[in-house]
């Protein structure tokens, strides 16, 4: 399929001016593809940082790799488990509050999604903006951003879908959109509890900048609860937590001429209630040395790549760490059992 297709599929026929504007090229983006802004990292960055995280004494692997065509796709599995509470919390929130969401937001304003995957609970938000004066997905996964952002301007053909490429920790630019009352990022999912906290205050710091004085953030924030309840949901019956974390090893595999052996890595995951996360591995279930970018690495049995942390906040501690980093909490929409928590926080 030519993604082009699909994100000019607002029903413009050759010849005719799409009724979905494409513009705004920033500063330094590629134009791998017309339409879209592209600062996706070159390849090489994945494999530079593999060899860097298998190197170290206690390896890791950044979990922002996850999301391949094939990790992506997970994802979005994991998303309808039973045990995966974050996603459904998310949207009975966003279902019982997005009117009130849209009007913190305001008229005519910018809205983009940082890591906006398949674009899922956006529609919910985007249908109860007033004249929104555009929507700016941006995601690391080019097939998965195009697929998602040629679905949302087929359905809603009036709206300007300006779809940005990029990994949102590195340096980017938004496109240019006139009119805009203000920028909003969008950032669902309780994605800001990969980031250890001082990451986390920087990327706050860096989106308050991005956003400008005027700006704002809708952001999805996971909060504490029964360990219980937040080891089943990293741990799911079907596996397909499991199937997710060791999909990193399968990439570096396909994408990286590795040979790491997947029966003999086993998904482990747990909260830590002293550091209030889940942290996910990778167990090595015997010694053995697997290659990979033409390296090798060693592993003995029951050593661990760490591959995530998921931190889980108090309302409390979100708004302290919100407050260090040029935030204020505006507005917290929770759902009744107080599992999930989406906020609404103004630029200081
Ligand atoms: C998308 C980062 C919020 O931490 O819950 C799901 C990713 N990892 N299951 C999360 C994830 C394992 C997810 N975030």
């Amino acid at each position: 399929m030519n993604p082009m297709a699909s994100v000019r599929g607002a029903g413009a026929m050759p010849g005719q001016t799409p009724r979905l504007r494409l513009v705004g090229a920033g500063a330094h983006s590629h134009r791998r593809q017309p339409g879209l802004d592209d600062f996706a990292p070159a390849s090489d960055d994945f494999g530079s940082q593999v060899v860097r995280g298998l190197r170290q004494t206690r390896k890791q692997l950044p979990c922002k790799f996850f999301y391949d065509q094939r990790g992506s796709q997970l994802f979005d599995r994991i998303c309808e488990l039973d045990e995966y509470y974050l996603t459904r919390a998310e949207l009975g929130i966003l279902g019982a509050s997005a009117t009130e969401m849209a009007a913190a937001l305001g008229p005519d304003c910018l809205l983009v999604e940082y890591g906006s995957g398949s674009s899922l609970k956006t529609g919910l938000l985007l249908e109860r903006l007033q004249r929104p004066a555009a929507y700016v997905p941006l995601d690391i996964s080019r097939e998965h951003l195009l697929a998602a952002a040629g679905r949302v301007a087929a359905r809603y053909p009036r709206l300007h879908v300006l779809p940005v490429c990029a990994d949102y920790t590195r340096p980017f630019s938004l496109p240019a959109c006139q009119g805009a009352a203000r920028t909003v990022v969008y950032f669902p999912g309780s994605t800001v509890g990969n980031f250890e906290p001082h990451e986390a205050r920087g990327f706050l710091r860096a989106t308050a900048q991005q956003v400008g004085p005027t700006g704002g953030l809708l952001i999805g924030v996971d909060l504490k609860k029964d360990p219980a309840l937040l080891h089943a949901a990293y741990n799911d019956a079907a596996g397909v937590t499991a199937a997710f974390n060791l999909n990193l090893l399968d990439r570096i595999n396909r994408e990286l001429d590795g040979n790491f052996n997947l029966r003999q890595f086993a998904h482990y995951a747990f909260y830590n209630p002293r550091l209030g996360r889940i942290e996910m591995h990778l167990v090595s279930i015997v010694a053995q040395t697997a290659r990979a970018v033409g390296e090798s690495f060693s592993f003995h049995d029951g050593e661990t790549v760490f591959t995530e942390s998921s931190y889980k906040y108090t309302l409390e501690e979100f708004a302290s760490l919100a407050a260090a980093s040029g935030w204020s909490v505006e507005q917290v929409w929770t759902d009744d059992r107080r599992m999930f928590s989406v906020q609404y926080l103004t630029v200081n």
